[in-house]
Formats: structure tokens, sequence, C-alpha cells
């Protein structure tokens, strides 16, 4: 059997995602126990990946939400250092969804750096106010995000960025470890653990408890994930149950069934109450729940 050029052509095609995602390994020393980079600061060759992206003319999304009082108190700093430290020298989207435009505030944003603003309607429920994020990303990206970025990454609005957040992140399908629980082991996470809800998940089970603050990907995998998980925010709610972490525990279940191809440790997501890092480049903001809380 002879294969003809257009088969050759197509066999190198399909490769091709696979050799690059090789190349991007051997850069990286630490890994899950399904060989995907848990990447820290430390473990990877920072100078070769940066080469290696520099020129692929990416353009790398960012998506925020902020309603109600998250507005007025988060999203300020959170355009402001996004724009000083998140993908640098890269060109940026910054996807900003909120309930009332005309109070977003000025920021002056870097060369290659743009934004743009959808309204949403606020929620009632906080917990819808989270929740239904993944519906809003699953049209947005149908509707544009898609066909403007090739990578994506969707945060909390009470994050800030504190260092240098880079392209060691990229990837088809990234979790982000949440801190409190990166040093335990899965019987300790506070995964869904009725069998009722769609975001169940049995004790034993699990790899890692990821934070829904912050996720990413091509948009074509955040897509899954998001639709993955809004389909079972929708089916517990037929069910009159909401899972303990509302989409968090979705997206850990997602996370669980298709593994990420790239883990983040806490460096990328701190909270400086744990106690202090210097290698963080992604920090929660301290939260008065008083104050920003209203329901
Ligand atoms: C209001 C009252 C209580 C909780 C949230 C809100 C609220 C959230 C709001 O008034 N306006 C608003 O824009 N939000 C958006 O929802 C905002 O983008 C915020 O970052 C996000 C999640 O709410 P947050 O940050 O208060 O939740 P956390 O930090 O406790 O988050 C984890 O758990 C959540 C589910 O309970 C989500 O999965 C979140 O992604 C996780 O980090
Ligand atoms: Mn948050």
């Amino acid at each position: 059997y002879k294969p003809s050029l257009a088969e050759h052509l197509a066999a190198v095609l399909r490769l091709l995602p696979m050799l690059t995602q090789n190349v991007e390994l051997k850069w990286f020393t630490k890994w899950t126990h399904w060989h995907v980079p848990v990447v820290g600061e430390g473990n990877f060759n920072r100078e070769a990946l940066n080469k290696h992206h520099k020129n692929k003319r990416l353009t790398i999304g960012l998506t925020v939400f902020a309603v109600g009082k998250y507005l007025d108190y988060f999203l300020e700093q959170f355009l402001v250092s996004a724009d000083k430290y998140f993908m640098t020298d890269h060109r940026v989207i910054i996807y900003v969804m909120v309930d009332e435009p005309s109070k977003i505030a000025h920021v002056e944003f870097g060369v290659k750096r743009s934004y743009k603003v959808f309204r949403i309607k606020k929620e009632n429920r906080w917990q819808d106010i989270s929740m239904m994020r993944m519906k809003t990303l699953s049209d947005l990206l149908k509707k544009y995000i898609q066909y403007e970025v090739d990578y994506l990454f969707c945060m909390d609005v009470d994050v800030n960025f504190i260092a240098p957040y880079g392209v060691e992140t990229l990837g088809e399908r990234v979790a982000q470890t949440q801190a409190w629980f990166f040093e335990t082991t899965n019987q300790y996470f506070t995964y869904e653990r009725r069998p009722e809800s769609a975001a169940y998940i049995p004790m034993g089970e699990g790899d890692y408890y990821y934070h829904a603050a912050s996720f990413g990907g091509t948009p074509s995998e955040v897509l899954k994930l998001v639709d993955h998980c809004y389909d079972g925010i929708m089916a517990d709610k037929e069910k009159n149950i909401e899972a303990i972490w509302h989409d968090e525990s979705h997206l850990n279940k997602y996370f669980l069934l298709n593994k990420p191809t790239k883990v983040l440790n806490p460096d990328y997501l701190w909270s400086f109450s744990i106690h202090d890092n210097k290698n963080a480049k992604l920090r929660w903001v301290p939260k008065d729940y008083g104050q920003v809380r209203e329901n």
C-alpha cells in the first residue's frame, strides 16, 4: 500500500498539534500522573518558551465579569493589573461583561491591548451571577471570541496580577489548582458528594481541586468546558439541587473527565492569607464580605 500525497499531507497535519505540544513538554520539569506539565516558577524554561511563542502572532483573550458592587470594587484594579502583567508582548483582548457599562473606569491600555464591553443582566441570586457566567461565555465564544483569539483565559474579577503571567500557561485545556488544597489529597477536596448532582465525584477520585477563578484553553476546548458546566447546572436546577461550590463543582467534574493538558500550581493564583509567596503572579483580593456582597 502506497499512501497518496494527500494522505501524507493529512497525516502530517494531524500530527502537527502533537508535535508542538511535544516541543513544549521538554521545557517543563514537573508533571501530573497523566504526564502534562504542572507549571510553577522554577520548573519551566521561560526563555525557550518565550522564544517558541514569539513569532506566532498570537492573540490571547481574557474574560471577566463584574456586576453590582463587584464592578465598583474590583474591576479597575483587575484591568490595570492585567494590562501590566498578562501576556506582556502579546496581543490581548479583554472581554468585560458588566451590568452598567457607564461605570467602567477609564484605563489606558498598552499597545497590542484592547478590550470589548458586553452588557449583561444582573441575576438576582449571587450563585446565579457566578453560574450564569458559563452560559454567557458559551454564547460569546460562539458569536465572537472563537474568531478572535488563539487562547483564552476566564477569570474572577476579585483577583489581581502582581507579576508577569506568561505563555508558559498556554494550552488546550488549562486548569488552576486551588491554593488551599494543593498540598492535600482528594479525600479533603470539597467536591460535590451527592450522587444526584451532575457535579458528583465519588470519594477517592479526583486529581486536584481546581479553582474556577481561573481556567483557560483554546476557544473550542473552553467552549466544551463551559457548555458541560452549564448543562450540569441546568440539570441540577431541574432536580432542585445546587452543587456545593456552584460552577466550580461542575468545573471540577469536567476536568476529572477531561484531564487538563496543563495544570497551574498556586503561584498562578495565590492567597496571601496562606503565607507570603515571592513567586506569585496572580493573587486573590481579600474581600470584606459584608461590604461587597449585597445578597
Ligand atoms: C456577589 C455576592 C456574593 C458572591 C458573588 C457576588 C458577585 C460575583 C457579584 O456581586 N458580582 C459579580 O460580578 N460576581 C462575579 O462572580 C465576579 O466575576 C466574581 O469574581 C465571580 C464569582 O464570585 P466570587 O468571586 O465572589 O466567588 P469566590 O471568590 O468565592 O469564588 C469561587 O467560587 C465561586 C462559586 O461559588 C465561583 O466558582 C468562582 O469562580 C470561584 O473562584
Ligand atoms: Mn472570586
